[in-house]
């Protein structure tokens, strides 16, 4: 190799290095990115993430598209099959993070832990455009979160946009208390403070313990969050979304805290769910109305 062509590669890879670095940079200072990874290191301070647990997809709106586009990679990756398909979400941009990264080392380097993927026309593969530095795939319950948006941005009008899946405590011991019908779930959650019914007013789904990260979860999940926001995850956690990084980790909050305070409360009532007070169905009806918000009646008495 002559001196020009050395010189020529080392310009090469020096170009490339730092191409990649503003890059990654310039995705990572857009507010969504900012946001995205926020939710990702309160959800960590929460304890709700040991290990590699939960994960978090956002769909990026157009113009957030337009911002980030000249910074996608030359070649994208591959089109993976995801098993699944939906016709809303051809063409569409998600934020995700990676499959066996750590929810802790998200705002550390969101460039390494998380990717952009593009869906592609007949809305049924995925391939990476930015991020998952180092290699890497969008987190393994991909499909969950793929079919559970095309739900929720249909029953929202387009408005959600933020699917988030945490693994608290206190929900989680919840699921082997109490029977595991969404209906006894919700009014134990309802119950516990008044706070409750005014961020969960049609209550949540359940599904019972089922594999992570496999189809079938995906399936009953999205047929659930046709009319839920959240669905609980027997034995596993909790899948929630929202229009926005606030509203879906104040609902995973919600929900964890009322889980919390109904264990509190079952303790030191010696383990008898049969409380002095409590808060009654008209409570609850009084609360939803208070607010303008439609109860999900079913789940009343
Ligand atoms: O991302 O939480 O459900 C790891 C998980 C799987
Ligand atoms: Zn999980």
């Amino acid at each position: 190799m002559d001196f020009a062509d050395s010189a020529q590669e080392l310009f090469d890879k020096g170009y490339a290095a730092v191409k990649g670095a503003v890059a990654g940079q310039a995705v990572e200072r857009q507010p969504f990115m900012v946001g995205f990874a926020r939710l990702c290191n309160d959800g960590w301070l929460q304890g709700w993430h040991e290990r590699n647990g939960g994960n978090l997809t956002y769909r990026m709106a157009d113009e957030e598209v337009r911002a980030c586009k000249p910074f996608f990679l030359d070649e994208p990756g591959r089109w993976t099959a995801m098993g699944v398909q939906a016709d809303n979400l051809r063409g569409a941009f998600f934020v995700a993070t990676g499959a066996g990264r750590y929810m802790r080392n998200v705002q550390l380097s969101p460039s390494r832990n998380v990717g952009i993927v593009e869906i592609n026309d007949a809305g049924d593969a995925w391939r990476l455009v930015w991020g998952l530095e180092g290699g890497g795939r969008p987190t393994s319950e991909f499909p969950s979160h793929f079919m559970a948006h095309s739900v929720r941005m249909k029953a929202t009008g387009g408005a959600s946009r933020v699917l988030y899946h945490a693994h608290p405590d206190n929900v989680i011991a919840l699921t082997k208390v109490v029977p595991l019908d969404a209906r006894s779930i919700t009014r134990a959650l309802w119950k516990a403070t008044t706070e409750c019914v005014m961020a969960l007013p049609m209550g949540v789904g359940v599904v019972p313990c089922m594999v992570p990260g496999g189809p079938e979860i995906a399936r009953e999940t999205s047929e659930l969050m046709k009319a839920h926001d959240a669905v609980v995850w027997a034995q596993h956690g909790v899948f929630c979304s929202g229009p926005d990084f606030d509203s879906a980790f104040g609902l995973m909050h919600s929900i964890e805290k009322a889980a919390h305070i109904h264990g509190l409360a079952l303790m030191m009532n010696g383990g008898s769910g049969d409380f002095a007070n409590t808060i009654s169905d008209d409570d609850l009806r009084a609360i939803a109305q208070s607010l303008g918000l439609s109860i999900n009646e079913a789940f009343l008495d």
